[in-house]
């Protein structure tokens, strides 16, 4: 979807808050930092009277066990070291105590204690989704399974596109609530900074939209307001989205990070319209949940991806077999029941080979000149204002340039009016002030009209067939080379260089060479010019042909000069051949008549081509001058 400036103004805005350090925390739990080296608490919450019984200025500055007894000690030492938990006695009340390092600090976070805990029912239930490979059904179970687990009364799985923004693809939600599922949100719902903090910190609990958050108070000499809560499971949330919780009707949610290789794909969010909140242990198997289907929609993805791949490279090899196939390359891209456009799914093609121009039947002629480039698009109204024009009404183009001499391939696609259903009017009609959250959330569809389908991979899929196209121009260049620089261009025949290659790779037994040369042919040439004398070599070369077996080969030296390479014959067969041949190049060709002289030669073990050669030579020089139109040995 087109980013609006006022979408991408809002983007950036949200992105700079410092949501990681923002001085405060939830105030339905408190915090302690101690500092290692001294083994004092040098951060605490402004509500430890509340939560711990001890005023903050009778905790900073203290060892924790002074504080809370000697007996919380081994439980702190070991929750540092991974356990993350211990259950503490304070003020008259069971607390988790949740522990974690962070530089030279540790930090030691006070949750009310709850009964409830759905550590157990989560390994079930990773049993059973591990068993789902149908991504809707994977999606639906686990929107089903977490509803279950938490009581929620909302939860919903976000997907992450590409540009950012995201969409519901999968909810639960209790009876009589709007259905948000199959509705987009603009990026800037859950900014960049937000995204970067949930890969590292996996879950998220928010207890409540409308308390206020509790400052942090530091030592003397400590700065309490910037303290980096990145890890912290109390730190308080960005007042803009408590308005947008508030706006949604969302009282309490706790959200988990879908990380695969490494990006945020998605969310799960669980939200309940009264508040709620879910035991630490809880909220940290369902983090692992939420790894497992992480796993699982990444490896979809992956597997989806990768069948497109292969069917796309069988569709791309099979025109490549349609290519070499063929002399005509832009014939085989262009025409016929399969063509290059069942390779890149696009609805008109340009092509430029050898600076020739092709089209399918319905594209364009007037922009052949703006072609010659690398371009992606499916927006040409308004990435390329210039071009749009020319091709209209195709509105998206994937050009491939070949090779660097102008040659390209273009493809164009139609106009697909697309459209979009958004969670809530995305205008400032919908906003208190522009930086505000959406005030209604109520499904709002926008349609998007000059654009065609992105490209995605199709984009990958043209530049590879392109490379094709380039390797298959250069081969055939090639070919024509190697043929101009094997071939006698008059006659066709091999010329000098293919008759020695032939013999460099003969083996030598039982070969023969006819060594055959015209009797007077400078005379023909003399009085009835080159013309005349040309049609006599190329009837002489197509006389030679006809007389010899299909593994002869025949070669024009030069001149008036052939050779013919028999393999597998006996000099009779050969004396034989070449006295067939005097006769057929006796017979007149038109106006003329002209006889031969032919040398016969066979190999002998370690004879050299060159040898070879020179004998057979020296042989027709012998019956030239026994009298014209002779054979000799
Ligand atoms: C965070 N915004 C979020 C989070 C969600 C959403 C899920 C993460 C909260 C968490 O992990 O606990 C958005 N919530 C949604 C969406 C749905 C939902 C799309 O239920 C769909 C049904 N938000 C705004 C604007 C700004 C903004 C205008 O709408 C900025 C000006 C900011 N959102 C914003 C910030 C956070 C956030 C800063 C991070 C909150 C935090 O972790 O502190």
């Amino acid at each position: 979807m087109p980013l609006t400036r006022i979408e991408l103004s809002r983007l950036e805005a949200c992105s700079s808050e410092p949501i990681r350090t923002p001085g405060t925390i939830q105030p339905h739990g408190a915090l302690l930092a101690v500092d290692r080296e001294s083994r004092r608490i040098v951060v605490a919450s402004e509500n430890t009277s509340d939560v711990l019984g001890y005023a903050p200025d009778h905790v900073l500055g203290r060892a924790v066990e002074d504080l809370l007894g000697e007996a919380v000690l081994p439980g702190l030492k070991d929750a540092a070291e991974g356990a993350n938990l211990s259950s503490v006695e304070a003020n008259g009340r069971p607390y988790d105590a949740i522990v974690h390092r962070d530089g030279p600090l540790t930090f030691v976070e006070f949750e009310p204690s709850m009964d409830s805990d759905a550590t157990a029912a989560s390994h079930l239930v990773a049993h059973r989704l591990s068993r789902i490979t149908d991504r809707h059904e994977l999606l639906a179970t686990t929107t089903a399974e977490f509803a279950r687990l938490t009581g929620f009364d909302r939860i919903m799985v976000y997907h992450f596109h590409p540009d950012g923004h995201g969409e519901v693809v999968a909810e639960t939600h209790a009876e009589g609530m709007e259905p948000y599922e199959g509705l987009h949100f603009p990026a800037s719902d859950i900014p960049d900074q937000a995204r970067a903090l949930y890969l590292t910190k996996l879950s998220r609990g928010i207890v409540s939209t409308v308390k206020a958050p509790v400052p942090l108070l530091g030592l003397a000499g400590t700065s309490a307001a910037d303290l980096d809560l990145t890890h912290a499971e109390l730190r308080s949330v960005s007042p803009f989205h408590l308005q947008f919780m508030r706006n949604m009707g969302q009282a309490s949610t706790v959200s988990f990070s879908l990380v695969y290789r490494g990006a945020l794909i998605g969310m799960i969010t669980c939200a309940h319209r009264v508040e709620r909140r879910l035991p630490f242990l809880t909220r940290r198997s369902l983090e692992v949940l939420a790894g497992q289907v992480a796993l699982q929609l990444g490896a979809m993805a992956e597997v989806g991806a990768l069948t497109h791949r292969v069917r796309s490279q069988d569709q791309r090899a099979r025109l490549l077999g349609k290519i070499v196939a063929s002399d005509d390359i832009a014939g085989a891209l262009l025409d016929g029941e399969f063509t290059l456009l069942d390779v890149v799914a696009a609805d008109a093609a340009i092509v430029r080979l050898d600076g020739v121009v092709s089209r399918t039947p319905n594209a364009p002629t007037g922009a052949d000149e703006l072609l010659s480039r690398d371009l992606t698009t499916n927006w040409l109204d308004t990435d390329e204002p210039e071009l749009a024009p020319l091709v209209a009404p195709f509105a998206g183009a994937l050009i491939r340039s070949i090779g660097d001499r102008g040659d390209f391939i273009a493809l164009l696609r139609d106009e697909v009016v697309q459209s979009v259903d958004w969670l809530g009017d995305l205008t400032d009609q919908n906003r208190q002030e522009r930086l505000s959250p959406r005030l209604s959330f109520s499904a709002w569809t926008q349609s998007v009209t000059g654009k065609s389908l992105p490209w995605g991979d199709t984009a990958d899929q043209a530049s590879l067939l392109a490379a094709d196209v380039e390797s298959a121009l250069h081969r055939r260049d090639e070919s024509r080379l190697a043929t101009l620089a094997m071939h006698d261009p008059l006659t066709g025949l091999g010329n000098r260089r293919s008759l020695m290659d032939a013999l460099d790779h003969a083996t030598t037994a039982s070969l023969a060479l006819l060594f055959i040369d015209l009797d007077d042919f400078k005379t023909i040439n003399d009085t009835h010019g080159h013309e005349a004398g040309d049609a006599v070599i190329v009837e002489t070369g197509r006389r030679l042909l006809e007389h010899t077996r299909a593994d002869d080969r025949v070669a024009r030296l030069g001149g008036d000069e052939f050779v013919v390479m028999c393999a597998h014959t006996t000099v009779e067969d050969a004396r034989a051949l070449a006295l067939r041949i005097a006769d057929a190049l006796q017979q007149p060709v038109g106006d003329y008549r002209v006889t031969a002289s032919i040398g016969i030669v066979a190999s002998a073990p370690e004879t050299s081509p060159d040898d070879l050669l020179a004998r057979a030579d020296a042989a027709m020089y012998r019956a030239k001058q026994a009298g014209r139109n002779g054979v000799s040995l």
